[in-house]
């Protein structure tokens, strides 16, 4: 219920007057009784500033008003009536029907006097009218001199709003981040810093610091040298989908941050949390984490990057997964665990029980190449280093099944 507290509190009023007699009238119960049922059917909704106000002043919320969300319904095409048309935004808009606002109010003037909408202790249900109003008058997105002015109706926008525009003011990105502080808008920020990236704009340290307090969902849209900047407590917030998008350049940068961060963590605590990062881990940090019985899932083990694990055994496997290893039959086929799997023998994958396939075949030499050009004209399923002649198995599978081949 903290979502919109700040909002009421800091949205500061013109007109003190009109504001107490509101106040008082909220407080009395005259207002809310009589709007409660709204024209469309639905109750009339308090925002968290009204309950405040109304536990501030009375002691007990008016048990009339219903805390419910609706949207806008029912209230198109009716005109606006003779006397209520809108030509400032101010607190007389607060004692309009919901119908009479969707009537009288236009997107540019909201637009324009979008600091007045702020001053406005506006109902959630008011409030979506009022950005539907807005969003229908831009539905190409909002222009960014608009975006600069939001402030707290930042709140009421949405991620795929935010997707829509174009925002290349450093100010507008701290100003908006400051709005959103405390209110549960870690989606919103995500898109917004994105925005801002996309067009070209740099962050600056103080607006790092300030993305500190949000769940870091926009790691992934940083730069590598811009998460450099971070501090390093941002690791302590970050869940695994907020690294979903991140390329390994930035993993590498994370990955060391958190290392960082969780070194003086014992080793089951250490594994829970470097758990998300483990992407970019080396060979030998992989080799590192054994001892500690960690009983790594397959979820992680199947975003190991390929070069740290192929150099791992098949006993340093087996102890890395513990239980969890049974888990790498039904990734044989996919990558790294294939690439792992193509380059143990047969023999040692067949000791593990699993039914693990592809392995080098008893009997076959592995040459250790250090030209990819050795390889040319055969299968280029394996990285530089250590190879394995894949043509015979091949062929034996050819000769095996080829009974059919008269005519080669
Ligand atoms: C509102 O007007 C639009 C076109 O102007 C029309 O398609 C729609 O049916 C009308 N809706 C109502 C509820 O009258
Ligand atoms: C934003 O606010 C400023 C000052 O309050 C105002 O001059 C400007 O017109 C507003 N921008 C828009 C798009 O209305
Ligand atoms: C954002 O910028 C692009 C390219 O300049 C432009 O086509 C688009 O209309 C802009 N969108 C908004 C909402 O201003
Ligand atoms: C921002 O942070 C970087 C790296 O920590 C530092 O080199 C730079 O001096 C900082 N800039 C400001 C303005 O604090
Ligand atoms: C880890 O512990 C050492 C000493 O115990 C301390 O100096 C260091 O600051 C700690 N590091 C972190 C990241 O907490
Ligand atoms: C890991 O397991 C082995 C064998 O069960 C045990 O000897 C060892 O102490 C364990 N290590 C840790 C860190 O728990
Ligand atoms: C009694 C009561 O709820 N008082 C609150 C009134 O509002 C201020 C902030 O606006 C709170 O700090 C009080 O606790």
């Amino acid at each position: 219920m903290a979502l919109q507290s700040a909002r009421r509190t800091v949205g500061s009023f013109r007109t003190p007057t009109h504001s107490s007699l509101l106040l008082l009238l909220l407080s009395l119960s005259w207002v809310l009784p009589s709007r409660a049922q709204t024209a469309d059917g639905g109750w009339g909704v308090m925002t968290p500033w009204q309950e405040h106000t109304f536990q501030n002043l009375s002691g007990q919320p008016p048990e009339l008003t219903v805390i419910l969300r609706r949207a806008p319904r029912g209230t198109e095409n009716k005109t606006c009536p003779l006397g209520k048309e809108v030509h400032v935004v101010d607190e007389n808009l607060f004692f309009y029907e919901n119908w009479e606002l969707e009537a009288c109010v236009n997107g540019a003037l909201l637009a324009e006097q979008m600091d007045r909408v702020n001053a406005v202790p506006f109902t959630y249900q008011q409030l979506d009218i009022l950005k539907h109003k807005l969003d229908q008058f831009y539905p190409q997105g909002y222009p960014e001199s608009l975006i600069r002015n939001l402030s707290y109706f930042f709140l009421e926008v949405t991620p795929e709003d935010i997707h829509k525009w174009n925002v290349t003011s450093l100010e507008t990105v701290k100003s908006l981040l400051k709005v959103s502080k405390g209110q549960n808008m870690d989606p919103q920020v995500a898109a917004l810093i994105a925005r801002y990236l996309v067009g070209g704009g740099q962050l600056d340290n103080v607006t790092l610091d300030m993305l500190a307090r949000f769940h870091p969902a926009y790691l992934c849209s940083l730069s590598p040298e811009e998460l450099g900047f971070l501090q390093q407590d941002v690791v302590w917030g970050v869940r695994p989908q907020d690294l979903e998008a991140c390329r390994p350049l930035q993993m590498d940068v994370l990955y060391h941050k958190a290392r960082v961060a969780f070194q003086n963590m014992s080793g089951s605590m250490y594994f829970v949390r470097i758990k998300p990062f483990l992407g970019a881990a080396s060979t030998e940090d992989l080799r590192a984490l054994i001892p500690q019985n960690v009983s790594m899932d397959m979820a992680t083990f199947k975003k190991l990057r390929k070069e740290a694990l192929l150099p791992l055994t098949i006993a340093e496997v087996q102890n890395l997964l513990g239980p969890n290893l049974e888990g790498l039959k039904a990734e044989e086929g996919n990558s790294p665990v294939w690439d792992w799997v193509v380059r143990q023998r047969q023999n040692d994958l067949d000791s593990l029980g699993l039914g693990l396939r592809g392995g080098i075949p008893n009997g076959y030499v592995v040459l250790d190449l250090n030209s990819r050009e050795a390889l040319s004209g055969g299968p280029h399923l394996l990285g530089p280093g250590p190879v394995f002649i894949m043509i015979p198995p091949l062929l034996l599978a050819s000769i095996l099944h080829g009974t059919g081949c008269s005519g080669c």
